[in-house]
């Protein structure tokens, strides 16, 4: 089954999206996310300028020396650009394998290895109260395991936090990234508040999360680790900025709350000390971002030996096909731990019609042969392409931050 031809797909269902096809000889075509929120045009140039031309002609089937060819061959590697792009193809292959023997992706791998794949939604507010409510009402959606975020108090835009009732989006359309103020001080003295609140209205059954995003130094994420341990967190993520993992080091020696890294990490080399010295528990790398499924297996396998289980990122940027993806490989991996799942808008599923489903609290990818995902490109043409950035962060004095 030779490729005969690749489409990148961009539009804006809600959001931005760039979607990658690939066609074949045998009219079977496969589906992958190349979405890289607020880079999506330097994914696509990346995908037609020097990937595409390099997959016509060659067999649809050879998964690993396509992904090798990608990978290995190019002198510049790694890269959140060069990586998504190149989960992308990979993904989309695996779609084609599954389609061309009429089973689902999931069995390719090694088949069900739990009925159900464990997921995690977001409830956020824009006060404490707001925050402790949302909790509530993911709990009464069947949820059983929720992140919570709230905005601190006295600054507005924080992290995590939707606009309005809408499913919280941090993309803002316009021209140029949106600024924020981030306050350390306050956030951390308000977290652990927070989740008192919840844990005393919700009570013990239901899992909690909460995402630090990056913003804090060390030292300032042990403590709040350790001020957390009291409300036992399913995981505390991203505590600190993820370029220099020598600082889990600091933080692993003061907390036992269980620490999760890794929605920015592209390739296994991004991860390995973590794992190696096991200074983390659960790994975001997620199958759009991290070289997919092909490279995930290898990263996954590896993490088992440092006994750290998966936790994929799944937010709202990663398009129904990374989400059936990673629901696929959640759905066989033995070290599975969690799933993010970050609901779309009607506009995004009504683009990408998927197998997918919701119940009490577990998603399960279907048995549709490949992914189960589809992508309706009359509908998408209706949704052009509007340039969108993630935010930037400055401290109260002007400070550039992470954000
Ligand atoms: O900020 O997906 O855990 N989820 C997250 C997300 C990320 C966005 C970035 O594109 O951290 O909200
Ligand atoms: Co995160």
């Amino acid at each position: 089954m030779k490729i005969t031809g690749a489409d990148v797909l961009i539009s804006s269902p809600g959001r931005n999206f760039v979607t990658l096809r690939v066609r074949t000889d045998e009219g079977l075509h496969g589906l992958g996310d190349a979405t890289l929120n607020g880079r999506e045009k330097a994914v696509a140039a990346y995908l037609s300028e020097h990937v595409v031309p390099c997959l016509l002609g060659r067999d649809a089937s050879r998964i690993e020396d396509i992904w090798q060819y990608l990978y290995r061959g190019a002198y510049w590697r790694r890269g959140p650009v060069t990586m998504a792009a190149i989960s992308a193809v990979d993904t989309a292959l695996w779609d084609i394998k599954g389609k061309a023997l009429g089973r689902p992706v999931y069995d390719l791998l090694g088949g069900a290895s739990r009925d159900g794949v464990l997921v995690y939604g977001h409830a956020s507010g824009r006060s404490m109260d707001e925050a402790v409510n949302e909790v509530g009402r993911y709990i009464d959606l069947g949820y059983r395991a929720v992140r919570a975020q709230s905005a601190i108090e006295g600054l507005a835009g924080t992290y995590g936090v939707g606009k309005g009732k809408d499913n919280y989006e941090p993309a803002e359309r316009g021209a140029v990234p949106a600024e924020t103020v981030f306050a350390t001080r306050p956030y951390m003295d308000q977290v652990p508040r927070l989740f008192e609140r919840i844990r005393d209205e919700h009570g013990w059954e239901t899992e909690l999360l909460h995402d630090v995003h990056h913003r804090l130094a060390p030292i300032e994420a042990a403590r709040l680790g350790k001020d957390l341990e009291s409300c036992r967190l399913f995981w505390l993520e991203d505590a600190v900025a993820c370029d220099n993992p020598e600082g889990f080091r600091l933080i692993r020696q003061h907390t036992t709350t269980p620490l999760a890294v890794g929605e920015v990490f592209n390739t296994v080399h991004d991860a390995k000390l973590l794992i190696d010295e096991q200074l983390i528990d659960y790994l975001r790398m997620p199958v759009c971002h991290g070289g997919g499924i092909t490279h995930l297996r290898k990263v996954a396998a590896i993490a088992d030996m440092g006994f750290v289980r998966t936790g994929f990122h799944g937010a709202t940027d990663l398009s129904p096909v990374a989400m059936a993806a990673a629901l696929h490989f959640d759905l066989w991996v033995p070290n599975f731990g969690i799933q993010e799942y970050m609901r779309h808008s009607e506009e995004t599923d009504a683009v990408f019609p998927h197998a997918y489903t919701f119940e009490d609290g577990y998603l399960h990818p279907g048995d549709a042969p490949g992914l189960g995902v589809d992508y309706d490109e009359a509908l998408a043409a209706k949704y052009p392409y509007e340039p969108a950035f993630l935010p930037v962060a400055r401290l109260a004095d002007g400070t550039m931050f992470n954000w």
